[in-house]
């Protein structure tokens, strides 16, 4: 019989830190709401939440780079909303931060979650931050609580 591991989605006792970018407030709030809501149900505690706001999404990576070195939170979880504008300033911020969060999770061994809407319109982040597609905050957020137990759950 085989060994199936899996994390479980509690989050008691769990530290979280979560990164939110200011610029698109209006959907990165949405987006902080549903992660702390997604982690309040699964039993985690306020005491153990710490919230970060950078700028923008392109600064997300250097702070959550110091958030995992700091070996305080069982996972970092990034939000951020990049939105297609007329240029292709979009690709490249979108690119760099997507780079960058993967880059911090394999460099630190901390989970760091990609929790960034990236898309064209203004309408379709609306629509993942709350609405018909349900809140990519709260989504990252179950990836943290489920990450963060399956790395102790790994531990050799
Ligand atoms: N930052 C975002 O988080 N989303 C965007 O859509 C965006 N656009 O399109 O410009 C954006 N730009 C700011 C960027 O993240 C930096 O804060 C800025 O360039 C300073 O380094």
């Amino acid at each position: 019989m085989a060994n199936v591991v899996h994390g479980q989605l509690n989050a008691k006792g769990k530290k979280f830190c979560i990164l939110v970018s200011r610029f698109n407030e209006f959907i990165t709030q949405r987006l902080l709401e549903g992660a702390m809501d997604c982690i309040q149900r699964h039993d985690g505690e306020d005491k153990n939440i710490d919230i970060v706001w950078t700028p923008g999404s392109f600064e997300i990576p250097i702070v959550a780079m110091r958030m995992a070195q700091s070996k305080k939170y069982d996972a970092v979880i990034c939000l951020a909303a990049v939105i297609r504008g007329g240029t292709v300033h979009f690709e490249y911020i979108a690119s760099e931060v997507t780079k960058g969060i993967a880059h911090v999770g394999l460099q630190t061994g901390v989970p760091t979650i990609y929790g960034v809407l990236t898309c064209e319109s203004l309408e379709e982040a609306i629509e993942r931050a709350g609405t018909k597609q349900g809140n990519k905050g709260w989504q990252a957020a179950l990836s943290g609580i489920e990450m963060a137990d399956l790395m102790e759950k790994t531990k050799i």
